[in-house]
């Protein structure tokens, strides 16, 4: 590909900084980088956000409950807690599932102790056993997930020794996590706790040997919008056996055997690289990173995947449906290319899609002049040649790390070392991941935690085509007369994984950018009124 270097990027950063109070400016500067891919760039990143200014961030609480575990439909997923904590982050994730024929699913219910005054002056541990009985009288689910909430934290309740106590007396598994959401600076800390959590608890209780001949988990795949079920249905055409998936779409069971399969898929890097690290120390399963965002993306992984396995016949089969898939794509492509191409974008989402979405954009020609992440740590940026200078702050430190040791009977090496010398000889990357920094356009900025004022200073000078976010954001860049998507929940769109899922993108960004509504709407600030006749006259000629 080649490369465009993007203008004007560092007198942005500092006209931006020079706002902001001295000791501000110093902190933020390090977290914005005018990206020069010969240098080695450093961006400050996993550290705690500024007080007073806007984030985008999430907490621990959600990282942990929303995202690792929430997609998994067999669980109770209890919170101990107030109840806005488990009201407010009942389905707004958008993940999907499909209950299949046992028909379990307890996503659609909202399981809260719904603490009092009372519970936070004289203990909220009995108020926990109780909802734990009755949540099991009245579903009897073969197991049962505690959530901590800050408060609990605060007044001590001790959820690990309840779910101890609980799971004797009930017979089923029952296990809790420390996840108060001031723990740590952002959801990340949510996501190493909920790995923590479900590889001493859940991964490896099973004793289903899966079918098929070869056999993966994709980790850090959460179905948003029905993401997962395009990638089940490509790897199902491929033959390959998917026995997990953390955690789209996904049943406890599947987890509990998940040590079975032969190879570790890791799409979101961030959120799940804890679970791969343990499950290869632990049973020997080799991890890869791929990655199910973009059509071209897509195809080099599903050969990824065959080139692990170096079967002739999946080779072929991998082949055949990368083949019928891009058939359509490309037809799309040419379509809306013309009306795309040369256009710029902003992403700054999460931990993984700010990266994984340039792929699409690419794809129909659009230049992403700005990303970041919310929550990502440097390796996410600078890839994992970083690990070993990552300074270990005290926020960090607060999470456990466990120590995981072989299993005496269970590990077993899936690659003799010539197998593994052999796919290394032919480019085949084991346990890595580059991050976004290398693949992002010469003077483009990277930030990471950006702040509500950052992102208008952004938009006031690049004016994109499209801003990638979410929904605390969404408003106000659309009153900017910038159409936003959000890359979390999807809007109501989707899925975007796949092949299929990139032509539902490409039309939609499509439908996005060439509108001409968001031009015609002026900013409730900027004194002017929008032209309502021409709004409706817009409208009605579309419609
Ligand atoms: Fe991974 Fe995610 Fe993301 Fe994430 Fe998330 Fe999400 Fe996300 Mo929202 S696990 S890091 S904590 S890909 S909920 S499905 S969209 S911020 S970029």
């Amino acid at each position: 590909m080649m490369r465009k270097t993007i203008q004007g990027g560092d007198s942005l950063k500092s006209n931006t900084l020079a706002k902001y109070p001295t000791k501000v400016a110093r902190k933020r500067s390090k977290s914005i980088l005018v990206n020069d891919p010969e240098a080695t760039s450093e961006i400050q990143a996993n550290v705690r956000t500024i007080p007073g200014i806007l984030t985008q961030r999430g907490c621990c609480y959600a990282g942990c409950k929303g995202v690792v575990l929430g997609p998994t439909r067999d669980i109770i997923n209890l919170t101990h807690g107030p109840i806005g904590c488990g009201y407010y982050s009942w389905l707004t994730r958008r993940n999907q599932t499909r209950p299949g024929p046992e028909g379990d699913n307890y996503m659609t219910y909202c399981f809260s102790t719904d603490m009092q005054d009372e519970n936070i002056v004289f203990g909220g541990e009995k108020k926990l056993r109780q909802a734990i009985q009755e949540a099991y009288d009245i579903f009897h689910p073969k197991a049962i997930a505690i959530f901590s909430t800050c408060p609990v934290g605060l007044i001590g309740d001790d959820v690990h020794a309840v779910a101890r106590e609980m799971k004797e007396k009930l017979g089923i598994n029952v296990f809790g996590f420390s996840c108060e959401g001031y723990k740590g600076v952002s959801q990340s800390a949510g996501h190493h706790i909920a790995n923590n959590q479900i590889f001493k608890h859940v991964v490896g209780r099973g004793d289903q040997e899966p079918q098929g001949k070869f056999r993966i988990n994709m980790l850090g795949e959460y179905n948003i919008g029905g993401d997962a079920f395009v990638i089940e249905d490509l790897l199902d055409r491929c033959g390959i056996t998917l026995v997990s998936t953390f955690s789209g779409n996904s049943t406890i069971d599947q987890f509990e055997n998940s040590h079975m399969a032969d190879l570790n898929c890791i799409m979101c890097h961030r959120s799940i690289n804890y679970v791969a690290d343990m499950m290869e120390t632990k049973f020997g399963i080799p991890w890869i990173k791929v990655n199910f965002i973009g059509a071209e993306a897509s195809a080099k992984s599903l050969r990824k995947i065959a080139q692990y396995f170096g079967d002739d016949q999946l080779t072929a089969r991998v082949e055949q449906v990368i083949e019928v898939e891009m058939g359509p794509v490309k037809k799309v492509i040419e379509e809306v290319k013309p009306r795309l191409e040369g256009k710029k974008v902003m992403l700054f989402v999460g931990g993984s899609r700010a990266h994984h979405y340039q792929y699409l954009f690419s794809e129909v020609g659009m230049v992403t002049v700005a990303a970041g992440y919310e929550f990502a740590h440097r390796d996410d940026y600078e890839g994992r040649k970083v690990l070993p200078f990552i300074k270990v702050d005290a926020d960090s430190r607060n999470i456990e790390e466990l120590e995981v040791k072989p299993d005496p009977e269970r590990y077993r090496a899936r690659k003799t070392p010539e197998e593994l010398a052999s796919l290394e000889a032919n480019g085949f990357t084991l346990k890595d991941y580059d991050g976004m920094i290398p693949e992002m356009e010469p003077g483009s900025l990277v930030i990471d935690d950006i702040s509500q004022y950052e992102t208008e200073k952004l938009i006031e000078k690049y004016k994109p085509a499209v801003f990638c976010a979410g929904i605390k954001e969404k408003y106000i860049i659309q009153k900017m007369g910038i159409p936003m998507k959000q890359l979390h929940s999807y809007d109501y769109g989707g899925p975007f994984a796949g092949f299929r899922g990139a032509i539902n993108f490409f039309r939609e960004i499509d439908r996005m950018v060439n509108t001409r509504i968001w031009r015609l709407v002026k900013a409730p600030w900027s004194g002017e009124e929008s032209d309502s006749k021409i709004v409706a006259r817009y409208v009605s000629d579309a419609a």
